[in-house]
């Protein structure tokens, strides 16, 4: 299994990142690397092998009602994936990864297992549509400064609920009356209207990875063809953005990156 580790991100990808929010590394993970993850997320989710997070823990549009519903024990996220098997480790710590969040975030990388540190599987039937919002909701850091890396294991494409995204929110504030409660933009706010027309897909081939920043808004689809969608998705922070303490973000040891 080969790795692109050769060459980190050109220049012009990281003024990308700069001024969109995120960027695709292309074909980052070779294809017999996507297939052996893969290999290890169908096997995990046909066992439904814990932790995992059902579409109905969402309550996101679309979501069965209930675990009893038709559909309720759809597995959103095969949780924990970087001590779920070493495949998704390797893949999460791996030099490809850890050279271009260098340039991004500076020397010292450390992979958070707080939130992500999941494969997403979007199932065909019964996924859900999950609306703008940005990931910083997820963790308590001292800085919102985090970057997730999402791995494509097969294509990803608008019709299976591939990300969409608002290039530049990373940079945005936004005042408390456009988010609702939940923190998601709320759609019927004019300035949001606006905002949401700058929307692009983030099409993706297996192996691109999309690395993108904690406050980038970002929503999706759900799955509209036969296949389940598979992405792992891992985040990182700099070694000196520490979590706040008896918050979820330090319930578990960040994993620092050669
Ligand atoms: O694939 C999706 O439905 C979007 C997932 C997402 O945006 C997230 O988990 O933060």
């Amino acid at each position: 299994m080969s790795t692109r580790i050769d060459a980190a991100f050109p220049a012009g990808d990281l003024q990308q990142f700069e001024a969109d929010g995120y960027v695709v590394a292309r074909g980052l993970a070779s294809r017999a690397e996507c297939a052996a993850i893969k290999a290890v997320a169908q096997r995990d989710l046909a066992a439904v092998k814990a932790p995992v997070e059902f579409e109905a823990d969402t309550q996101y549009p679309g979501a069965p009602a209930s675990h009893s519903a038709p559909g309720g024990k759809t597995v959103r996220r095969l949780l924990q994936a970087y001590a779920r098997d070493p495949v998704f480790a390797r893949w999460g710590a791996s030099s490809a990864v850890s050279a271009r969040l260098r340039q991004l975030i500076g020397p010292r990388v450390e992979l958070s297992q707080a939130h992500h540190n999941c494969v997403m599987t979007k199932n065909p039937s019964y996924s859900s549509v999950t609306s703008w919002h940005q990931d910083i909701r997820y963790w308590s850091y001292e800085r919102p400064e985090l970057i997730s890396v999402w791995l494509a294991l097969g294509r990803e494409f608008f019709e299976n609920g591939c990300l969409l995204v608002l290039p530049g929110t990373h940079q945005m504030e936004f005042a408390p009356a456009q988010l609702d409660e939940s923190l998601f933009l709320r759609p019927d706010v004019e300035r949001n209207k606006r905002l949401i027309r700058s929307q692009r897909r983030v099409e993706l081939a297996p192996g691109d990875a999309l690395f993108f920043h904690c406050r980038l808004l970002h929503a999706a689809g759900h799955n509209q063809t036969a296949d389940t969608k598979f992405s792992l998705v891992f985040s990182y922070h700099a070694a000196d953005n520490r979590p706040l303490a008896g918050t979820r973000s330090a319930a578990l040891p960040d994993v620092a990156l050669r």
